[in-house]
Formats: C-alpha cells, sequence, structure tokens
C-alpha cells in the first residue's frame, strides 16, 4: 500500500555526464541492482541549470559550485530512485569517498574514476534528502510502485 512504502527508505542515486559519457552506466547500475535494491524510478535526463542549482544547494557557497552546476548539466544524466531498508548509507559505501583517489578499490568511484570533480555518480546523503531529491527530479507518475520477487529472499 502506499502508506508502506513510504515508509521503506529511498534513495536517489544519480549517474553524472561522464557515467554517461564512459559507458558505464550498465555497470553502475547493476552494482545497485546486485546489491538487492529496489529500483522504483529511472530515467535519462538532461538538466537545467536551474534543478542543478536547487539539488546542490547545500553547497551553493563553494568556490566549485558553478564548476558543479557546469559540469552536472554538461549532459544526460541518469535518474534513479532505489529502496530498501538502508539503502541510503549502503549506496554511500557503495560509492566510496567523493576523493575518487581515496575511494576503496571495490567501490564504484575506487574502481572506475579519479577526479573529485568528475566522480560518475551522486548518492543523497541522509533519507530526507533522498525523499528531497527524488521528489525534486522524479514527477509522481514516473515512480512506480511494484514488489520484487526477489524481495522475500533478500529482506
Ligand atoms: P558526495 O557526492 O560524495 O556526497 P559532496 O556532497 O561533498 O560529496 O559533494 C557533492 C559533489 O560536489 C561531489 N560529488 C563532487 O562532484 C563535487 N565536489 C565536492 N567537493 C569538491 C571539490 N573539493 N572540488 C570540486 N568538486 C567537488
Amino acid at each position: 500500500s502506499l502508506h508502506k512504502s513510504q515508509e521503506v527508505e529511498q534513495t536517489y542515486i544519480m549517474i553524472k555526464p561522464d557515467g554517461v559519457q564512459r559507458g558505464l552506466v550498465g555497470e553502475i547500475i547493476s552494482r545497485f541492482e546486485k546489491k538487492g535494491f529496489l529500483l522504483k524510478g529511472l530515467k535519462l535526463f538532461q538538466c537545467s541549470k536551474d534543478l542543478a542549482q536547487e539539488h546542490y544547494k547545500d553547497l551553493k557557497d563553494k568556490p566549485f559550485f558553478p564548476k558543479l552546476t557546469d559540469y552536472i548539466t554538461s549532459g544526460p544524466v541518469v535518474c534513479m530512485a532505489w529502496e530498501g531498508d538502508g539503502a541510503v548509507a549502503s549506496a554511500r559505501k557503495l560509492i566510496g569517498a567523493t576523493n575518487p583517489l581515496q575511494a576503496e578499490p571495490g567501490t564504484i568511484r575506487g574502481d572506475l574514476a579519479v577526479q573529485t570533480g568528475r566522480n560518475v555518480v551522486h548518492g543523497s546523503d541522509s533519507p530526507d534528502n533522498g525523499k528531497r531529491e527524488i521528489a525534486l527530479w522524479f514527477k509522481e507518475g514516473e515512480l512506480c510502485q511494484w514488489e520484487s520477487v526477489q524481495t522475500p529472499w533478500l529482506t
């Protein structure tokens, strides 16, 4: 039911333009899929500067903010909503440290990236931000309510 699904934690994961340009979309999606989270939303999307600025509003006073919003708007991104208990923190572990040179091998950034300003993927940093970001990047009809038949084996 709607009530139940609202209580399950969701995280907003986004493959950034470098990940799309480098042909890493399948590789990155696969890691979340194999982990066992449930995909509730997925689209390829070219975002506006306004949306990028809103998404990263907590960083608006950082010196790299203009470069960051230029980067995010430089080409299509892949927007995803993934659901599961503990999905936010676990996705951050799968993604790895912000600086890919410090990210552990086995993480997405540790395996696939070298630059902080080109770190291939975004993941929400809290359940509240997960909700906020999913609402920001997806329209209501773009999210699917469904349950995987695998779920009983994973939870
Ligand atoms: P994370 O993406 O690991 O949550 P945040 O939220 O601190 O890291 O930063 C958001 C994004 O801003 C990063 N993914 C990265 O693209 C960019 N960024 C963060 N720190 C820097 C930096 N020192 N120089 C350039 N870009 C940065």
